[in-house]
């Protein structure tokens, strides 16, 4: 048996948000096709203090044959099943136990979104019923776990789930709500992401994940959204030919998205340049060129680019330093490989 799961789509009404309702469909339509017949939705739905549930009531009522569990999250605390007409939808207002199926094993502990409580409080009330390995966690908030990405308008902490509680408690896999951004850690926690970006800040391609409930198997599968947003820093150097130098690294930031061929037209690229240039003024043109075919967020942020007088000898000063850069390994998060080569060039060319 598999069970879709998706998180965060924060809808509003059809009319304001209907890149994100098109995205649910998306994944609506996909599980149709599979014949997976439930979706799990692991928090904030609903966008914050949104009173009209109509156009996704309307959604579920379309898709009859699909189950929807659901837990609220800390933008959507308030929502309950009597709200909703569509008989398919459950949600769960209080922490419950629950399994999908009587021959199946496997129990999915439920966990709506609390902000005063922390999710190894619910564990420990639980304990009896959570045999190691053979129960799944569905919740909502912060896994403590090092460094980790933040919703940038949700700072603090919010129903954290520790290291230790995972430990303690032997989930067999731990689906959570909250971080916008896809991201899997520690091999058994998982986050899916909003199906939708919420704005160019939200980059990369969306997924929504399958859980077979007898292997526990989790797969994890593009949403086709509308839009890809992508945020870049292009990194210019005053070498002899500017325009080639930048086409190039147009080609490496493309590539690296590892998007096909067909969803380059989705692309809604940001970028910001930094490092110096000795002609500023076709600057942003050269830029767009360079990422020919793709669309601009907004216009190319030149703004911290400096002008400097061409030298060759600085010039291969710096690329053997930007060599060195690249055959480092730099530990993520701490220092980019960018950072460092943007103060080498302000260093070389003596820029303040
Ligand atoms: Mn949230």
């Amino acid at each position: 048996m598999k069970i879709g799961i998706t998180a965060d789509v924060h809808l509003k009404n059809r009319e304001t948000t209907p890149e994100r309702f098109n995205a649910l469909d998306d994944i609506l339509k996909q599980l149709k096709r599979e014949n997976i017949n439930r979706l799990i939705i692991a928090g904030d739905l609903f966008d914050k203090e949104y009173r009209n549930y109509k156009d996704f009531d309307n959604l579920c009522k379309k898709y009859q044959d699909i189950n929807f569990y659901i837990i609220p999250g800390n933008h959507d605390q308030d929502i309950s099943e009597k709200i909703f007409a569509s008989g398919n939808i459950q949600v769960f207002t209080e922490p419950t136990i629950f399994q999908f199926s009587e021959s199946k094993s496997v129990k999915f502990l439920f966990i709506p979104y609390k902000n005063d409580k922390a999710m190894g409080e619910i564990m420990e009330e639980q304990r009896k019923l959570l045999l190691p390995h053979l129960w799944v966690l569905i919740g909502h908030g912060n896994y403590l776990a090092g460094k980790m990405p933040e919703n940038k308008y949700e700072e603090g902490i919010y129903m954290p789930l520790s290291r230790a509680d995972i430990q303690e408690y032997q989930p067999a896999r731990v689906i959570l709500g909250h971080i916008h951004k896809p991201i899997d850690i520690d091999k058994k926690v998982h986050y899916p992401g909003s199906p939708s970006s919420l704005d160019i800040t939200e980059t990369g391609r969306r997924r929504y994940l399958i859980l077979d409930i007898d292997s526990l198997e989790l797969i994890s599968l593009f949403v086709n959204t509308e839009h890809i947003y992508f945020n870049e820093t292009l990194i210019v150097i005053p070498v002899e030919n500017e325009s080639d130098y930048i086409k190039e690294q147009a080609e490496k930031i493309i590539s690296r998205w590892g998007i096909k061929e067909e969803e380059k037209t989705k692309v809604k690229l940001r970028i910001k340049a930094e490092g110096a240039t000795s002609n500023k003024n076709k600057l942003a043109e050269i830029i767009k060129d360079a990422f020919y075919g793709i669309k601009f967020y907004d216009e190319p942020d030149i703004n911290e680019v400096n002008v400097v007088d061409r030298n060759s000898e600085k010039i291969s000063i710096l690329e053997r330093v930007k060599q060195k850069v690249e055959e480092q390994v730099w530990e993520k998060n701490i220092l980019t490989k960018e950072k460092v080569l943007i103060e080498a060039i302000k260093t070389i060319f003596g820029i303040e």
